[in-house]
């Protein structure tokens, strides 16, 4: 079924500058912001600045360079918070939750990046 966006959702009005955000980074495909409910000393949203609702949706309707450019901004915002593992910063768990198995509260694709803490292993 095709995708429909919500363009009321949440990040989409902190994409508009309705909505204050702790801004981390931000270039010309994606913007990442510290999440409201922190679950780890690190816990960074990253969002594209397109209507894509889940990562499936960018990977199939999105361009090449917003494809590309989101998957940039995601490494790069690793790399700023110093938690890279090829930098020593000792690594993070990234999620993306889609749809209601995965539990996704905001209708905009966002990736969760958790680091500063072992984060543990997955659970169901
Ligand atoms: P989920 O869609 O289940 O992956 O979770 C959405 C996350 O977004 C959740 O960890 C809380 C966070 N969140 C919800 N509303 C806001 C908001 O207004 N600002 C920020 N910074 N984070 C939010």
């Amino acid at each position: 079924m095709p995708y429909s966006y919500d363009d009321q959702n949440i990040f989409a009005k902190i994409l508009r500058g309705e909505i204050p955000n702790d801004t981390v980074y931000e270039d010309d495909h994606a913007l990442a912001f510290r999440d409201i409910q922190p679950q780890a000393p690190h816990h960074v949203l990253v969002i594209p600045k397109g209507p894509y609702v889940t990562f499936d949706h960018l990977a199939t309707e999105g361009s090449d360079a917003e494809i590309v450019g989101f998957t940039r901004a995601v490494g790069k915002v690793c790399a700023l918070l110093g938690v890279d593992p090829g930098g020593d910063g000792d690594g993070y768990r990234m999620i993306s939750n889609a749809g209601v198995h995965g539990v996704q509260e905001v209708p905009h694709l966002h990736i969760h990046i958790l680091a500063g803490r072992p984060i543990g292993r997955m659970v169901s």
